[in-house]
Formats: structure tokens, C-alpha cells, sequence
């Protein structure tokens, strides 16, 4: 089956939730930011029902020092709370505290085919040459999240373009396993890919993804950096020797500049054309301190509300066991209803 064809009402017995994600697989990145967080936020304060998971299951797809991980889910907990998450009105909340996610996971592998897998390109991306070592859980990513999603009966999922392939996986599995036991009972969620940075690209190199994992710190800002360092990665951000050409389509074929502008429209809120109209002709020893000042101005409100919330762990813990417990009320009645479709016994 290809992503799921679906018709134009089929979500309408559903009411409007959004689900999404972020891995404590390490500090969160202005991919990560401006990809997901900032757009979080955007939704939460559109009125919504939102919930928000720091998809810990997730991490350990790839293995993680228990002392890092334990830190890194913290502090994505913070950064979204710091970014505007106010975790009365969403439900923020690390995955493993609700053991639904992988009872509806192992379920949706037995849904999902191994076709659709074999496609999945994060996967071929993560996994690398050595795909004979990777673990089990690495390959079977996307039908986890594809429980994550549906476990809340979500209809809409922001995301950024990397995890686009992921979420047509789960409008397949929602379609299976529907058309399996005839039944209309899992909607068949949207992605929502929107704004100026859906793809934020490394400051090393403008062909590859930001991405917290890669091994050069220069390759990203991380949420927790000083403004100094800030500054230093963008002034030392690979770019090409033109200036910035009178006309979107002038950045054609520069990676690197169009990531530049991208970002800086991003976190000024402009397009990316208002962003070339205001730079035009000017190089990039005048267009990085001007990225620099803005990166800096958004960003660092948010490093020090971090900081601040980090200094009490056992409140985030508190906030995370409140957002788990609200996210389980929500999940169990779906996964009971999802075993008793399939023909489970639930007798105790
Ligand atoms: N560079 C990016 N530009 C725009 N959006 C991005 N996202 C990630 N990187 C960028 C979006 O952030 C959300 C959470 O991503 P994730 O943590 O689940 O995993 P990922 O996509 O694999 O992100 P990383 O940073 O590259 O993590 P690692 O290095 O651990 O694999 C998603 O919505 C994603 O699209």
C-alpha cells in the first residue's frame, strides 16, 4: 500500500488533536527549534488539544548512557516549557511512563509490512553500511510512532520534513489495520510541514540535516549555547564567497546561503524573499553578525529559562508524572478498544 489515499471527510468523526514528538538523544538543536518546538507553541496557542512527548523509547533505538539520557529528557522538557509550552494546556510528558505506547507498537508491527519498512530512508540513513548491526528497535522506529500518534486518536502531526516518510507510514498502518477489521476506528492523521525552516541544514555543510547526533558541534546551535558560541558558529558557518543575490531564486544552487536565509527568516517571523529583499547585493561579512544578533536575541531568553528550570529536577519530574498521567487517561480506553477489536480477552 502507498500513503494512504484517504477521503477528503475521513478524519471528520475525529476531534482536532495534535500529537507530536521530540528524542532526548541528545541537546535539543535550532533544527529541533524552529522545526518542531516553535511550531509546538504556534499550535498550543491556536487553541488545539496538543500533546507533546520527549520520546525516550525512541532514544534508545540507538544506545544511550543512562545518565545522559536521564539529563537529556530533562532538559527537553525544559526547553519546551522555556520555548512556551505551558504544560496545563498541553500534556507534555516522556514516553515510557505510558507502557501503551509499546503494547500499541508491537501491535502496529504486526500490522506494518516489511515492504513498507525496507523503504523508510531514516532508517537507511541511521543505520548506515553497518545495517547488520543496527538494533531491531531501529528499523521498527516508524511503527512505534506510528503507536505514539494514533494511540491519542491525533489528526495532525507537526513535523519537520525528515519525519514526513514516517507519518505517511502511519496513515498506512491507521488505513490497514482499519480496512483489516472493518472498522473506521483510527483516524489517518496529517503531517503539518509549514513554515521557513521545515529543513534546518548544518552550519558545516548545506546538503545535510542539523541534526543533534552529528559528531561536530560547529554543525549546530544547541538551545543550551552561550551567546558567544552562537556567534562563533555562525560567523564561522561554511558559506560561499557571492553576496546575497536581489532574488529568491539566486540561492538556487547555494546550500549554504539559502540555510542562512531560511534561518533568519524563521526566527524573524519574515519570508525568505523579505529576508533577500532587505540583504540584497550585501556579502556575508554584514549578513552573519546580523544572524548572529537575531539568533542570539531569540534564543537566548529561552538558554536562560532552561537554566533556571534545570536547577529543580524533581519538578520536572512532577510535570512529566502530571503530563503522563493525563496522556494514560486519554490512551488506555484506545488501546482496550484496539484489543477488543482484534478479538484480545480483557477479563480482569
Ligand atoms: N534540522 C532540522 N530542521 C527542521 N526540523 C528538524 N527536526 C529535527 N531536525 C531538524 C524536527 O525535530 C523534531 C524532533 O526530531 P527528533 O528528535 O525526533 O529526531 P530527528 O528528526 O532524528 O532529529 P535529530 O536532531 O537529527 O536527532 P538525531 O540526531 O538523534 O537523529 C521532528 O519533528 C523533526 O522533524
Amino acid at each position: 500500500m502507498q500513503a494512504a489515499e484517504v477521503k477528503a471527510d475521513q478524519n471528520a468523526a475525529f476531534a482536532p488533536r495534535i500529537f507530536s514528538g521530540i528524542q532526548p538523544s541528545g541537546g535539543l538543536t535550532l533544527g529541533n527549534y524552529l522545526g518542531a518546538l516553535k511550531r509546538f507553541v504556534e499550535k498550543q496557542n491556536e487553541g488545539i488539544e496538543t500533546i507533546y512527548c520527549i520520546v525516550d523509547l525512541h532514544a534508545i533505538t540507538v544506545w544511550q548512557d543512562p545518565e545522559k539520557l536521564r539529563h537529556a529528557t530533562r532538559e527537553a522538557a525544559a526547553a519546551f516549557i522555556a520555548a512556551g509550552i505551558d504544560p496545563v494546556r498541553s500534556v507534555l510528558f516522556n514516553q515510557s511512563q505510558v507502557s501503551a505506547h509499546a503494547e500499541l507498537g508491537w501491535i502496529f508491527n504486526c500490522v506494518a509490512r516489511l515492504g513498507w519498512m525496507n523503504r523508510m530512508t531514516q532508517f537507511k540513513d541511521k543505520a548506515g553500511k553497518n545495517s547488520e548491526n543496527a538494533s531491531l528497535g531501529l528499523y521498527a522506529y516508524p511503527s512505534l510512532m506510528a503507536a505514539d500518534i494514533l494511540l491519542y486518536h491525533a489528526t495532525m502531526v507537526p513535523v519537520g520534513e525528515d519525519q514526513k516518510q514516517h507519518v505517511e507510514l502511519t496513515r498506512d498502518i491507521a488505513a490497514k489495520f482499519n480496512h483489516d477489521y472493518k472498522v473506521d476506528f483510527f483516524p489517518v492523521p496529517e503531517p503539518v510541514i509549514e513554515g521557513a525552516a521545515t529543513r534546518v541544514m548544518s552550519l558545516r555543510d548545506g546538503t545535510k540535516k542539523m541534526s543533534k547526533s552529528d559528531p561536530s558541534d560547529q554543525s549546530r546551535i544547541n538551545l543550551t549555547d552561550s551567546a558567544d558560541a552562537i556567534a562563533q558558529k555562525i560567523r564561522k558557518a561554511r558559506t560561499d564567497p557571492e553576496p546575497l543575490p536581489d532574488n529568491i531564486d539566486g540561492l538556487k544552487d547555494r546550500p549554504e546561503a539559502r540555510n542562512l536565509v531560511n534561518i533568519y527568516a524563521a526566527l524573524s517571523g519574515e519570508t525568505a524573499e523579505a529576508v533577500i529583499a532587505q540583504f540584497a547585493g550585501q556579502g556575508f561579512g554584514a549578513f552573519k553578525p546580523a544572524l548572529a544578533d537575531l539568533a542570539v536575541a531569540k534564543l537566548e531568553p529561552i538558554t536562560t529559562e532552561m537554566t533556571r528550570l534545570m536547577a529543580d529536577p524533581a519538578e520536572i519530574d512532577r510535570i512529566l508524572g502530571d503530563g503522563a498521567r493525563r496522556a494514560d487517561e486519554i490512551a488506555q480506553p484506545i488501546l482496550a478498544r484496539t484489543l477488543d477489536i482484534m478479538g484480545m480477552i480483557r477479563s480482569r
